[in-house]
């Protein structure tokens, strides 16, 4: 489909012979998949993968300090304003894919070695970015280093923020080298990209259905995170008559298994609870505590609300019935975002056979997409699946993926 829009590339196997490099970083052998959360051992492993591959094409290549990485191509001015920035991430959910961010990496990398097999010497700076804490799996808020970097987010709460070992996002920098005091937004960086556009695996069935290899984005859906704390009496598991219980576990799964009924009232929303934590959980414990996180998302911002409005009636009511209480407590919120309309109408004149599809998947380009005008392209994932092992793209189509990357830099974007 965009073969013929770049000559001289002679190259196949770009992508996945970058991919392949990093096959068995971060593999999760409990959950299948990959485990990749930020600042883990996997993940910094990619990093020095990245570093290299982008040394090894003449990038200078810097860590910011909010630790995302940028990889400049300089023109020979090594005038940096205006520039023109592609990437994605490299950490990723627990058990997840092996394309979910790393794919919009690789294709950037690969995207570089398209251009130079044309001779070509961009004419703006071209950066790759890699970002930290996209999926928010290690301590809760997606997209955590493009929110710092945008001010999305009070530098406070996100150093403040935890992991599961009780590990801050502050001590985590610090321990990756940066200076958490230095951490923040940086206007000076976003004032130099002139446009963001991030490539990554479809993460739905929709280019399967269409039969193309990549697709243009619209939108992504609005979508939240959500805690319930449901308290109730810890107590044990012997001693304990049923009448006399207050059993927190019990109203949070009565909660659970009511949620798909209350989603589906509402046409379009997807709401989801992939986590959950009794304390002290022992199996001879009656819990004392469950935290349940939920993902509710929506492209009406309202519906959301209304959805989120509707659950946590239902916790509350749920939680009363067995002596319980239960709290709700709002951890982030992202309003459905619509990527730059004329950037987005010049990729269909590139991308002629490319569908314009939306995603109910966030990304950094969400966030950055209320900064700079910013595009995303899917590449073709035949399975449908994501944040899960089965996730796939195929070999010609992640190079059709990059060469149309490639593209959309020299046309679109003005490289
Ligand atoms: O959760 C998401 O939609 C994204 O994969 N972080
Ligand atoms: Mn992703
Ligand atoms: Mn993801
Ligand atoms: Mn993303």
């Amino acid at each position: 489909m965009t073969s013929n829009l770049i000559e001289g590339n002679q190259r196949t196997d770009r992508v996945t012979s970058l991919l392949s490099a990093i096959a068995d970083v971060g593999r999760d052998s409990a959950r299948g998949g990959y485990s990749r959360p930020v600042y883990s051992t996997a993940e910094l492993d990619l990093r020095s993968w990245f570093i290299a591959e982008a040394i090894a094409r003449g990038l200078d290549v810097e860590t910011d300090r909010n630790g995302i990485m940028w990889a400049w191509w300089d023109t020979p001015s090594g005038d940096r304003s205006g520039a023109v920035v592609t990437g994605s991430h490299l950490d990723s959910v627990p058990g997840g894919g092996a394309f979910d961010g790393p794919l919009g990496v690789a294709s950037a990398l690969a995207a570089v070695d398209v251009l130079r097999a044309q001779g070509r010497q961009p004419d703006r700076a071209l950066a790759i970015a890699v970002f930290p804490e996209e999926e928010g799996s290690r301590y809760g808020i997606a997209c955590l280093g493009s929110r710092i970097l945008t001010g999305a987010i009070s530098l406070d709460k996100a150093l403040a923020l935890t992991d599961e070992d009780g590990n801050t996002f502050a001590e985590q920098s610090a321990a990756a080298g940066l200076d958490p005091r230095h951490m923040g937004p940086d206007p000076e960086r976003l004032a130099q990209i002139g446009a963001f556009v991030e490539l990554h695996v479809e993460q739905g069935r929709g280019l399967i259905d269409l039969g193309q290899a990549v697709a243009i984005g619209s939108s992504i859906l609005g979508h939240g995170r959500w805690r319930l704390s449901f308290t109730g009496q810890g107590n044990h598991a012997g001693t304990t008559l049923m009448q006399d219980r207050r059993d927190p576990l019990v109203a949070a799964g009565a909660l659970i298994g009511q949620i798909p009924s209350v989603a589906r009232a509402h046409d379009g929303a997807r709401a989801t609870v992939g986590r959950l934590q009794p304390i002290p959980g022992g199996t001879n414990v009656i819990a004392s505590r469950v935290d349940v996180w939920l993902d509710v998302r929506h492209p009406d911002d309202a519906v959301t609300a209304q959805v989120v409005a509707e659950i946590s009636q239902r916790a509350d009511e749920l939680a009363r019935e067995q002596g319980c209480a239960v709290s709700v407590r709002e951890e982030s919120l992202s309003p459905t975002v619509s990527f730059d309309a004329g950037l987005r109408r010049r990729l269909e004149v590139t991308l002629p056979d490319a569908p314009v599809l939306d995603t109910g998947a966030g990304h950094d380009a969400g966030i950055l997409a209320s900064h700079v005008p910013t595009a995303m392209l899917f590449v073709r994932n035949p399975t449908g699946v994501s944040h899960a092992h089965e996730e796939h793209v195929e070999d010609a189509d992640a190079e059709i993926g990059a060469e149309a990357l490639a593209a959309v830099l020299v046309s679109d974007l003005g490289l």
